[in-house]
């Protein structure tokens, strides 16, 4: 597939991933303008994998473009560990959202430190060839686990030197820490009666 294919190819998952970011931005505001419930969703980001990307991945799964599940991404920002599952339900109960597959990797990180839940989701799209399911990635985690995995990912791809072991060892204090900060997060929430 080349790039111009490609850029026809994504239009069913740029639409399917405006959809639900759309519903999902409607949810957060009307959680914060709720004064009884608090809003478990910080920040909502978006992206279509670029091309590159995505021909890299088919090569090293060895596997067709229509096999990329994470071709339209949607990542959730949470403040607070325990809301990430608020956010998990609230996606689960989307109409035409079906979770096809959990990855949890808060309650089993990664080796490295990486924390996160993704959902690998069906989304019913409506187009002028009928419904289509498209898939659609989301990853929920927390502020801390978002700042790790940009600074993992800049220590992987951009770094002018060869990564060390005693590196390797440092990233994954790092995210020992910021786990640490998670949990405190959600104890000072709680003292503060702030539920
Ligand atoms: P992008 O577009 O840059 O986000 P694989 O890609 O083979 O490692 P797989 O099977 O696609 O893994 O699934 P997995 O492990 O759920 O990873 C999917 C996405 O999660 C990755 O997408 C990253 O966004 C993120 N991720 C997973 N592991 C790590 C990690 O150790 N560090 C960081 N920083 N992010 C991670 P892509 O494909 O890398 O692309």
């Amino acid at each position: 597939m080349n790039e111009l294919e490609y850029n026809k190819f994504i239009v069913p998952y740029r639409s399917a991933m405006r959809i639900i970011v759309a519903q999902l931005e409607n949810i957060q505001y009307d959680y914060k303008l709720s004064d009884k419930i608090r809003n478990p969703i910080d920040t909502i980001y978006h992206r279509i994998k670029t091309y590159d990307s995505a021909i890299e991945k088919c090569a090293r799964k060895k596997v067709q473009m229509t096999e990329l599940y994470d071709i339209a991404g949607i990542r959730i920002i949470c403040l607070y560990k325990d809301d990430i599952w608020r956010v998990r339900d609230i996606i689960k109960n989307l109409p035409g959202v079906f979770v096809q597959e959990t990855k949890d990797y808060i309650s089993e990180p990664k080796k490295n430190g990486y924390e996160s839940l993704h959902l690998l989701t069906s989304v019913e799209t409506v187009s002028s060839e009928g419904n289509k399911l498209i898939p659609v990635e989301f990853q929920i985690r927390t502020a801390n686990m978002q700042a790790w995995s940009q600074m993992e990912h800049r220590a992987k791809y951009k770094a002018r030197v060869e990564p060390t072991d005693k590196i390797a060892r440092k990233i994954q204090r790092a995210s020992v820490l910021l786990r640490q900060a998670d949990e405190l997060f959600v104890e000072i929430r709680r003292a503060l009666k702030d539920d």
